[in-house]
């Protein structure tokens, strides 16, 4: 059974979770309509991800005998400047989710539920790894500039990571 105070905390994350699905999509979205299909297909495959990762609480929390709730979300943001600021709103995203992750963590440790503190690793190794590939387009973008010709590269290059992502995905929940 966890606390009220890790039943809240873990409600607080499937949340984000969830919106983090829905900020996928839009960006998802802009990528389809303004000639980045290799992106888009990989931002879609990262809404079905991030659906995962709330999933994966929502029956950890109610296998522990928790209360999900699921909650109202607020619309993301769906204007972007360039392919470069679509990736870069992502990364600060996934900081943002990292930090999250880390108070939850806190939160279990300090209620002495080292149960879902355990459980919480696999989420903390995976932001590690959100982290690290929004980097990695980030650089791959600002080395191609402003060119076309570079941009296109870059998709195709994101086009083969969302086969990839899609193929890990099938190992979650
Ligand atoms: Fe769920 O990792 Fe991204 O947000």
């Amino acid at each position: 059974m966890v606390s009220k105070n890790v039943e809240k905390a873990l409600n607080e994350q499937i949340k984000k979770e969830e919106h983090s699905s829905r900020i996928y999509l839009a960006m998802a979205s802009w990528c389809e309509r303004n000639g980045y299909p290799g992106a888009s297909d990989f931002l879609y495959a990262q809404t079905e991800e991030e659906r995962l990762h709330m999933l994966k609480l929502v029956h950890y929390l109610n296998d522990r005998g928790g209360n999900t709730i699921v909650d109202k979300l607020e619309a993301p943001i769906a204007k972007y400047k360039s392919l470069l600021d679509v990736f870069q709103q992502v990364l600060k995203h996934e900081e943002y989710i990292s930090a999250s992750i880390n108070e939850l963590y806190a939160v279990c440790v300090k209620e002495g539920d080292f149960t879902t503190a355990n459980y919480l690793q696999w989420y903390i190794n995976e932001q590690i790894e959100e982290e690290s590939t929004a980097r990695s387009i980030i650089d791959q973008i600002n080395l191609a500039g402003a060119e076309k010709g570079g941009l296109f590269m870059v998709d195709k290059e994101l086009a083969a990571l969302a086969t990839t992502k899609k193929a890990e995905i099938t190992g979650i929940a």
